[in-house]
């Protein structure tokens, strides 16, 4: 009681309690809230379908989610908990028919903006949910020059105060607080999830991570560097147009391995793919690789080392995500790593990536976020873990943004803080065969993770496996489970190659670990 008492006068709680709707107060009601440090903007009911995201229209048109969701109670607020804080924050609650349940959603890139469509999924699957722009406007890090509280927010702070904020705002519009508070992000996100489960271990009972940007400044300047590598001359670069044939020749490889020739590697850890087999053998390098194009693939999967000591800055790409090889490889860096660069490492807007020195650039990076602020490198979660939280990772193996190594190095040093235990109890990492960054792939990227983590956290046992669908053009093609790190779905020999039904997640001892 004593947290209502600091939310709402007294008097306040008493003439907006008995409501005959499904809230203790009423929508505009929380536009008086008094939320330390914080403002409350707006507190407006949208009635169902009518919501439109501000800006102007995408070019791809308003996604239809937005017509589905049901009338809900907006509420908007700008935190600041700094002087130099202006965190825009959303806390979506359903009007009715809440599940009891808060769900937070995660961020993009350098953020910058609220991502409306996974506010719009969480309400109508019935979930109270927030999400924040992390304290600056746009997908750049150039707010970050010269603010060092603002690099804060988008570090950690900005998803802890929205936390905490609509934690108080969900509790005065229903009277009750959640029943359970779950995190949902991917990339950015990802890292966002891991972060707060480290820093406030009490925020989330649980926690859905995918490919996290986990081991941030490693990321970075591993993508620089990476990319550098590849481009090192001329002659170095992969032209885009031999990306397929370099494809190709590892499903030719690899693909039918794991029993199914269907375009995807079940454990791509277990192809060990040499591009040298694809070397021009005469003149012509139509259809081959010249060495230095081998060279360069070499580079794809060896990741990016520091010149001096030959240690891994960023492991490599999987065996199987060569189509997207051009969002690291291509002729430049990816431009959110040369943002980081500039506006974090460097503090150089007029820095470009044709400066970058790896025998004296990759060690100025490693020194630029001595609290890990940003790293997310931290990988202590047993504080989490103690008090029952739980850490459900997934990471696409065709990922070409975010390596899927560096996840499955973060899983393994998350181990070495717990000697090994937790894994199906505290945290668990299901890769996904042929999955792109998130989403995307020839692999199975449709797929429900709230529902297996609320499970998992009913139980206390993580989902032995979680089944997954590939659509084409809405229609579903084909399911295939997919399985803890460690374990790679296999057919049974029977039935249908598309029908996760006929697969089994079996033990694997190739390929799990680099
Ligand atoms: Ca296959």
């Amino acid at each position: 009681m004593k947290r209502r008492a600091c939310l709402l006068p007294a008097l306040a709680i008493i003439s907006l309690w008995p409501t005959a709707s499904a809230s203790a107060a009423s929508c505009e009601s929380i536009a008086a809230l008094n939320l330390p440090n914080a403002k409350v903007t707006m507190a407006q009911v949208v009635a169902p379908g009518l919501f439109t995201p501000p800006g102007p229209p995408p070019t791809a048109g308003v996604p239809t989610v937005f017509t589905r969701i049901p009338q809900f109670c907006r509420v908007t607020a700008t935190l600041t908990p700094s002087s130099d804080s202006d965190i825009k924050i959303e806390v979506w609650l359903p009007a009715s028919g809440w599940n009891g349940k808060f769900q937070a959603v995660g961020n993009g890139g350098w953020n910058g903006n609220i991502p409306y469509a996974a506010l719009a999924n969480a309400v109508i699957g019935g979930y109270a949910t927030a999400a924040t722009d992390t304290g600056h406007v746009g997908n750049t890090a150039s707010f970050a020059l010269g603010h060092p509280e603002k690099l804060i927010d988008f570090g950690y702070r900005a998803v802890h105060e929205m936390t905490v904020k609509a934690k108080s705002i969900i509790d005065a519009f229903y009277g009750t607080a959640p029943t359970l508070s779950i995190w949902n992000g991917c990339s950015q996100g990802g890292r966002q999830g891991i972060t707060a489960a480290v820093r406030y271990p009490t925020d989330f009972d649980g926690v859905v991570v995918g490919a996290p940007a986990v081991n941030f400044v490693h990321l970075h300047a591993g993508r620089v560097a990476l990319n550098r590598s590849v481009n090192v001359t001329p002659a170095n670069a992969i032209p885009a147009s031999k990306l397929p044939l370099i494809n190709q020749a590892v499903l030719n490889a690899c693909d039918g391995k794991d029993g199914v020739t269907d375009g995807v590697l079940e454990n791509p850890g277990a192809c060990a793919f040499d591009p040298r087999v694809l070397q021009c053998s005469g003149e012509s390098d139509n259809g081959c690789l010249t060495p230095a194009q081998v060279e360069s693939a070499s580079r794809m999967y060896a990741g990016a080392k520091h010149p001096t000591t030959n240690a891994s800055v960023l492991p490599g790409l999987a065996p199987g995500a060569e189509l997207g090889w051009n969002v690291l490889g291509g002729p430049q860096p990816l431009s959110l790593a040369v943002d980081t660069f500039k506006y974090v490492f460097m503090k150089d807007k007029s820095w470009e990536p044709s400066r970058f020195n790896p025998a004296i650039d990759i060690d100025l990076a490693m020194g630029s976020d001595p609290d890990d602020a940003l790293g997310a490198s931290n990988a202590d979660l047993r504080p989490f873990f103690a008090r029952g939280g739980k850490l459900l990772m997934y990471h696409g193996w065709s990922d070409p943004q975010v390596t899927p190594y560096n996840t499955i190095d973060f899983f393994y040093k998350v181990l070495q803080t717990t000697g090994g235990a937790g894994v199906g109890t505290s945290i668990q990492l299901y890769m996904v065969p042929g999955m792109n960054h998130c989403q995307g792939g020839p692999g199975t990227d449709i797929f429900d993770k709230v529902g297996p983590l609320e499970e998992w956290i009913r139980t206390g046992t993580a989902p032995a496996r979680i089944d997954a669908a590939h659509m084409t053009k809405g229609v579903v093609d084909k399911t295939r489970p997919l399985c803890p790190l460690g374990q790679v779905a296999q057919w049974n020999g029977s039935g249908s190659t598309n029908d996760a039904a006929n697969f089994a997640c079996v033990a694997s001892t190739v390929g799990a670990t680099r």
